[in-house]
């Protein structure tokens, strides 16, 4: 290896081991902090204030997404998003059942990985955050106004969506790509039943844009066919190169077992450059093919009072790269390169070789004119493979060892993490200079400027998002939340500031000004505009009406009280639904509805809102109901009753409050 020793020698050869197959440890070495009280005096917000940032933070396995506040990182929520959450019912309520619907079934967990802002000429813009789920092809939206997920769209043809889900400028697409290649037939892409060690010849990928209207509404408008590599993030051009997205790829060996020694021979594996905009004119010429490609689009039905839908798509356009030209060039890139971001200027391509000694930085000024140039030095499956040397900007030498994402600060630096030598490494993007590094504790994957993924970052703070967690809190057994760093980057040095632990696994991260988010905040739904098929819009419309085995109870809560409390006549047997609408119109006023024995969940229900819970009581008696939000001073005195009587019973329907 050509590289220089660097302060901690002694990673280097830890990483030799590392590369064997060990997993390292991270470094435990001298953190250098600055003096603690100018850290806390910068990450400090009073009793009252509130933080500059939001930050929003995958929650990896927990399928969910964690919004913390900047500097101070503080967790101030989690937004539900791929997995049930009994703290609000959201995936056990009846409205929000469908938005688990997937063409596998009702898919209850999810493993999301990299949120990504909505964008406006390439800024973040405050309206919407994606994050895609890996293991059932997934992306969801989520609205910045009530912070509640919007839609959730399966991604067909794909099997692990892990390169997603990145947008485009004005977020004409966020993207996906598929991480594992499976078999797919040569004319629909169907998963066939073949040998596994049939790779080379049957297995394929495939990229999705997924199409954003104006209003949010996602649908995939294209699938581009892929050699059968493993396609692992992305990011999409912007200003010169905006109508590009970039993909990495590794396994170009096309392994199927073993992979990390398989997987890990060439020199040099590719980042897909496609021209999205030219596909997209494809497209919208009818061009490629429609072929099969069951998914389900699921959404909350806002016109009709916040009822989650489902549609069946069951088809999807295809390009083929051997049939239509000029959509995907491969640049060749070593070494198995994990990360793909593209600097705020939009000139340079960045790549995360997480076996290579250097940073390679790919220019696109200098793609552009290889691809004029047909500077190839040959083709997969059709698709030109770009001359390394005749693309690249430069080497970064020297970039610590594993490195996985850069961000840039938008003042002409990048940050990249080194995951086995654990640190944040700062270089110069025209010298591609190393100017600085931190270590960071440990093993640090994705990292986050606030906007240091679009052309306008704000280069104040960079958090590090660390895998390893070991020594940095009190010991929790053999599992530990994650630990995230907070790092000022507003002067030349990087200084440490703060700790934080985050929940599941965050890979990735965006940050936002808060201003961009905060003015927009919906305080509570306006009842008067509930469209809800089983609202209640007061207390005098609440009532119990039986139809054969089914019940419904049309409940409002209201401090501190539900209209009815007293309910009889319900049957063993009997499917019950409490559609529960809360009358409150006040902000932060939410009841909490939960029966005993229900098989489910609570509800949470927002001021406005109405929330359904599915009850099938199987034993006669009189069972409690409560509410589980402490919202006032008689909050325990918020309860009822309701008598369920045998099967045979003849005892009738009966309701009411304070009688
Ligand atoms: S990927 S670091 Cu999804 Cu880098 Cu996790
Ligand atoms: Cu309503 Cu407690």
């Amino acid at each position: 290896m050509m590289i220089k020793l660097i302060k901690k020698s002694w990673l280097w050869s830890l990483a030799a081991i590392v590369l064997l197959g060990f997993i390292s440890m991270g470094c435990s070495s001298n953190g250098e902090f600055g003096s603690s009280a100018d850290a806390a005096e910068k990450v400090y917000v009073a009793p009252g204030e509130y933080d500059e940032f939001y930050g929003f933070f995958s929650g990896g396995y927990n399928g969910q997404l964690g919004v913390y506040g900047l500097p101070s990182g503080r967790h101030i929520f989690t937004i539900p998003v791929f997995s049930q959450a009994a703290v609000s019912g959201w995936g056990y309520s009846e409205e929000t059942k469908p938005m688990f619907q997937t063409t596998d079934g009702f898919v209850p967990w999810g493993d999301a990985h990299h949120p990504e802002l909505s964008q406006t000429n390439g800024e973040t813009d405050g309206r919407w955050v994606f994050i895609n789920e890996n293991n059932t092809p997934r992306i969801a939206r989520i609205g910045l106004d009530d912070f509640k997920t919007q839609e959730i769209i399966e991604i067909p043809n794909s099997a692990g969506n892990h390169a997603s889900s990145f947008v485009t400028p004005n977020t004409e697409y966020v993207s996906a790509a598929t991480r594992f290649s499976v078999p797919m037939d040569e004319e629909e892409l169907q998963n066939m039943d073949v040998s596994i060690d049939s790779y080379k010849e049957n297995f394929h990928g495939t990229l999705s844009f997924i199409k954003v209207s104006d209003e949010g509404a996602m649908s995939v408008d294209f699938q581009i066919r892929m050699p059968g590599f493993n396609y692992d993030l992305s990011h999409a051009g912007k200003g010169p190169s905006d109508g590009w997205s970039f993909f990495t790829s590794y396994n170009s060996e096309q392994a199927h077992t073993l992979l990390e020694i398989n997987a890990s021979k060439n020199d040099k594996d590719y980042i897909a450059a496609v021209n999205w905009r030219k596909a997209a004119e494809y497209a919208a010429e009818g061009r490629g093919k429609m072929i099969p490609g069951e998914h389900y689009r699921n959404y909350i039905d806002h016109e009709e009072g916040g009822v989650a839908k489902s549609e069946l798509i069951e088809e999807v356009r295809v390009l083929d790269p051997r049939e239509l030209e000029g959509l995907v060039y491969f640049l060749p890139t070593p070494k198995s390169p994990h990360g793909v971001d593209v600097d705020p200027s939009g000139r340079y391509i960045a790549a995360g070789g997480k076996l290579s000694t250097v940073i390679p930085v790919h220019s696109f000024a200098k793609i552009q004119q290889a691809i004029e140039d047909e500077d190839f030095e040959g083709e997969e499956m059709g698709i030109p493979v770009l001359n390394y040397n005749s693309i690249l900007h430069g080497e970064v030498q020297n970039p610590g060892l594993g490195p996985l994402h850069t961000e840039f600060d938008g003042k002409g630096n990048a940050y990249t993490t080194a995951f086995i030598s654990s640190e944040i490494v700062k270089w110069d993007l025209e010298t591609l200079e190393v100017e600085d590094r931190i270590d960071v504790y440990y093993s640090p994957g994705h990292l986050m400027i606030p906007g240091g993924d679009s052309q306008k970052p704000d280069g104040k703070y960079l958090v590090a998002l660390n895998k390893i967690t070991k020594d940095r809190y009190l010991p929790t057994g053999p599992e530990m939340f994650h630990s995230a760093q907070l790092i000022d980057i507003s002067g030349d040095k990087m200084e440490l500031l703060l700790d934080f632990p985050t929940e599941g696994e965050p890979h990735y991260a965006q940050g936002i000004a808060a201003e961009k988010v905060m003015d927009n905040q919906k305080r509570f739904y306006e009842i008067a505009d509930n469209a809800h098929p089983y609202v209640t819009q007061g207390e005098k419309e609440a009532r119990v009406e039986r139809d054969g085995n089914t019940v419904h109870v049309y409940m409002t809560t209201i401090r501190s009280h539900y209209a009815p409390d007293n309910i009889e006549g319900i049957k063993v047997g009997d499917e019950v639904y409490f559609h529960v609408t809360n009358l409150e119109q006040d902000w932060d006023v939410p009841h909490g509805f939960a029966v005993k024995g229900a098989n489910n969940a609570e509800l949470l229900i927002m001021p406005g809102e109405t929330l359904t819970l599915k009850w099938e009581p199987k034993k006669a008696g009189v069972v409690p109901f409560y509410c589980t939000d402490f919202c006032s001073a008689l909050h325990q005195e918020m309860s009822g009753y309701v008598r369920v009587s045998p099967a045979d019973s003849d005892v009738e329907i009966s309701y009411g409050t304070g009688q």
